[in-house]
């Protein structure tokens, strides 16, 4: 194939691939649907990032700029169009921000011209991701994401430590972004840092996650929180927390807010992930709670375990056995976008509606933390089922 005719069919490749629609998988679980295809896959991104379409400097039509994966998306409805901010990492293992757009939030995402030009603070961050948006009542929209930087006191030779900070930025139009400083708080790192949509007793309310360390949280104890004065700069001077990491659960060794929480009228409906240990590694669900209206730091109800965990396909990627989430759409009228990536590598769309995730969050058993607790839950459905059929 010369030139030309590689271009052609890399063009009617990405054509199909950036029109498809995509199908529900029923009959579902009854809280969400899954769709058979990925919203958002590292073939999404225009053939004008990967290649030079000159034929005088690129005359084999490599890829000049490959990209590797792209997932961990926030999300937003913005002007009537679904709008995700995708970390898009490049094979050279760095990543950033892009904007991809959809119609009708579940197919023919298509990625904006140019990504998400980051402005750095006076301390340059070396990988920057997984960004949660929160239109706050202040009028900005924040994007606060994971900054990460070279541990400067890893002994020589160790080229892996690093340090995760929060980031934050501000926008009125998606497009320009003003950096604001990173966030403080009284652990050393943060990861999964999330703004809450309204004011609580006048202060910025900011969903944290404590860690002693760039993997392990340690001895930070969950998600937590704490409160700031301003965002320009944030500052939380004494962090507290909410749902706490627990012995033989699927939040044992950490856990982490996943997008802003949704307003309802019953509560915050927050989405968070989960990981355990396991022999082959790591293992991150998604798992979901209410919280108090008036309070949105007390929690209400938490189901016991997993609200989503990887399945077939998902299960496999750069990172497998993963799920996450940082970004869901509540449309105007209650249907909800839950945007997760699977094993670090694309973006998948589930959808459900207010009224069924408060239905789950209310109704589905507190998890009794013992095997036995688990056999009484089950035993009384068991019991009010036959009972039912006579
Ligand atoms: O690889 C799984 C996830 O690991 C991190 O999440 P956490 O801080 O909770 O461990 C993040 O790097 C995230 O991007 C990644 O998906």
């Amino acid at each position: 194939m010369n030139f030309k005719e590689r271009l052609n069919a890399l063009k009617a490749e990405k054509e199909v691939l950036l029109n498809r629609s995509n199908e529900i998988v029923l009959p579902g679980n009854g809280i969400y649907f899954r769709y058979k295809n990925p919203v958002v896959t590292a073939g999404h991104v225009p053939l004008f990032w990967e290649y030079d379409l000159n034929p005088e400097n690129n005359p084999f039509l490599m890829k000049r700029f490959p990209i590797n994966a792209t997932f961990n998306a926030g999300a937003i409805k913005w002007k009537g169009k679904y709008l995700l901010v995708l970390r898009v990492e490049g094979a050279d293992r760095k990543s950033f921000f892009a904007i991809a757009e959809s119609p009708d939030g579940i197919s023919r995402f298509t990625f904006w011209d140019h990504p998400v030009t980051m402005p750095e603070t006076g301390n340059p961050d070396i990988n920057v991701y997984d960004m949660r948006l929160t239109a706050h009542e202040d009028g900005w929209i924040y994007g606060i994401f994971c900054s990460e930087r070279k541990d400067p006191f890893a002994p020589k030779g160790d080229e892996s430590s690093a340090v995760a900070s929060a980031g934050i930025a501000r926008s009125r139009d998606l497009v320009n972004w003003e950096r604001l400083p990173d966030l403080v708080t009284p652990s050393p790192q943060q990861r999964n840092v999330v703004l809450h949509p309204e004011f609580v007793q006048g202060k910025y309310l900011i969903y944290t996650r404590p860690q002693d360390g760039f993997i392990e949280a340690g001895s930070g104890g969950g998600i937590g929180y704490g409160y700031s004065d301003s965002m320009n700069p944030a500052i939380i001077e004494k962090e507290l927390i909410l749902d706490e990491k627990r012995y033989h659960t699927v939040y044992e060794i950490k856990n982490g807010l996943g997008p802003a929480p949704i307003k309802t009228s019953k509560g915050w409906l927050h989405l968070a992930h989960g990981v355990r240990n396991t022999a082959a590694g790591l293992r991150y669900v998604l798992y979901l709670f209410l919280t108090d209206l008036a309070d949105p730091t007390k929690i209400l109800y938490k189901p016991a375990g997993y609200f989503l965990a990887p399945e077939g396909d998902e299960r496999v990627g750069d990172v497998s056995n993963v799920v996450f989430s940082n970004g869901w759409i509540a449309d105007e009228n209650g249907n909800v976008f839950i945007y997760y990536a699977s094993s670090d590598t694309r973006l998948h769309v589930a959808s459900s509606t207010v009224e069924q995730l408060i239905d789950y969050a209310m109704h589905t058993c507190a998890d009794g933390f013992r095997s036995m607790t688990s056999v009484k839950t089950l035993n009384n459905l068991i019991d009010r089922n036959i009972t039912l059929q006579g």
